[in-house]
């Protein structure tokens, strides 16, 4: 039995190809697995539960008829879908991670993250993480009417396109001492995340253990998923 991990997928409206992807994804990949772990960023914008648009629809469904194959969804929030909540959850039949999870493989404790708050050099993001994430900010928000949502969602994407564009490389990279601040708060050997759209493999030493991070690969335009199995071995696999 395997168990898969995708991040970063971004599906939006005007993507309709790799939302596509994403669907034959779950028929040919998924519906075989033990489990998903879709590791946040699974939309591009996500305005709040209350959204039934056609395309959201069309997800919850295809994500539906996975978990009614027996396949158990895990769904860890990113920082373009953090409003996703129990409704979603509800609906799609996945359950809904903390920010840093603990899994067991075989023998193999994982960490799984977003990857968001490992970039601890980027203080304007965190700063901003942090006001969007508050209760208050959330009420008022989830209060408005979907247009004008849709509307704020809209100018805030446009600001963090100016912030990428305008914020050097390494500044919205993973800060090594933070990834193994976190590896060791939770003595884990193996971490996997999205968020950084950097895919790749990092072998390090940690306190003398040999340790891990896996970075999952963004659906720009293919898709990618991480199958791991229960005696330790693992790949890649890409959907086209
Ligand atoms: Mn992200």
């Amino acid at each position: 039995m395997t168990t898969l991990f995708i991040a970063d997928l971004h599906l939006q409206e005007n993507r309709p190809d790799i939302a596509e992807l994403f669907f034959r994804f779950l028929r040919e990949h998924a519906a075989e697995a033990k489990a998903l772990y879709i590791l946040g960023d699974l939309f591009e914008a996500w305005i709040g539960d209350d959204d039934d648009s056609d395309f959201n629809r069309s997800v919850i469904q295809a994500l539906r008829r996975t978990h009614d194959k027996g396949v158990v969804l895990h769904f860890m929030p990113g920082n373009r879908d953090f409003l996703i909540s129990k409704k979603f959850c509800k609906e799609t039949g996945c359950h809904l991670l903390p920010d840093e999870h603990l899994i067991q493989i075989g023998d193999q404790r994982m960490l799984l993250m977003h990857g968001d708050t490992l970039c601890t050099r980027d203080l304007k993001y965190l700063k901003f993480r942090k006001r969007s994430r508050g209760f208050l900010m959330q009420t008022l928000f989830l209060l408005r009417s979907l247009e004008k949502r849709r509307a704020m969602v809209q100018k805030g994407r446009e600001r963090s396109r100016e912030h990428t564009a305008t914020t050097a490389m390494e500044i919205m990279d993973v800060t090594q001492e933070e990834v193994e601040r976190v590896m060791r708060k939770h003595q884990v050997s193996e971490l996997i995340h999205g968020h950084t759209h950097r895919p790749a493999e990092h072998h390090f030493l940690l306190d003398n253990r040999k340790v891990r991070r896996t970075v999952l690969a963004p659906w720009h335009e293919r898709g990618f998923a991480l199958v791991c199995r229960e005696n330790g071995e693992r790949e890649s696999i890409e959907i086209k």
